[in-house]
């Protein structure tokens, strides 16, 4: 009976500790993406700003080739392609989009709902230009 205000004034204080600790974390946190937005103004990450891929589709040159490309549910990504003839992009979310373009430049917006990988691809010939990661 007597040792019992002991442990349960250690429990009160170690429940204490970790929820400060976690306090500082997340500020330290804080700290380090908005530190990583301003020197990192290239590569936007669901900030508000557009995601932008440039494609690039000639009779012999596709460029990127595999490219992944990371983005938020819901975040719109514009695909501006300049190719020399014209055709589509497959993309392959559910349900299954195309990107016609043209001889010249196009842009055209994709946007995912559901987190995942979603491969973008040219079939002729067949490449993978770039995947989405949704998450
Ligand atoms: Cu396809």
């Amino acid at each position: 009976m007597t040792a019992r205000p002991v442990p349960h004034a250690h429990t009160v204080r170690s429940r204490r500790a970790p929820r400060l600790t976690v306090l500082a974390s997340l500020v330290a946190l804080g700290a380090v993406v908005l530190t990583g937005c301003s020197e990192d103004a290239e590569e936007p990450a669901g900030t508000g700003e557009p995601v932008v891929v440039k494609v690039t589709l000639t009779d012999d040159t596709i460029s990127p080739v595999g490219e992944v490309v990371k983005v938020k549910p819901g975040e719109p990504v514009s695909v501006e392609i300049t190719a020399d003839h014209a055709g589509e992009l497959h993309v392959h979310s559910n349900p299954e989009q195309s990107l016609a373009f043209e001889d010249g430049t196009v842009t055209r917006e994709v946007t995912i709902d559901t987190p995942g990988s979603v491969d973008v691809e040219s079939h002729d010939p067949a490449t993978t230009v770039f995947r989405l990661q949704v998450q």
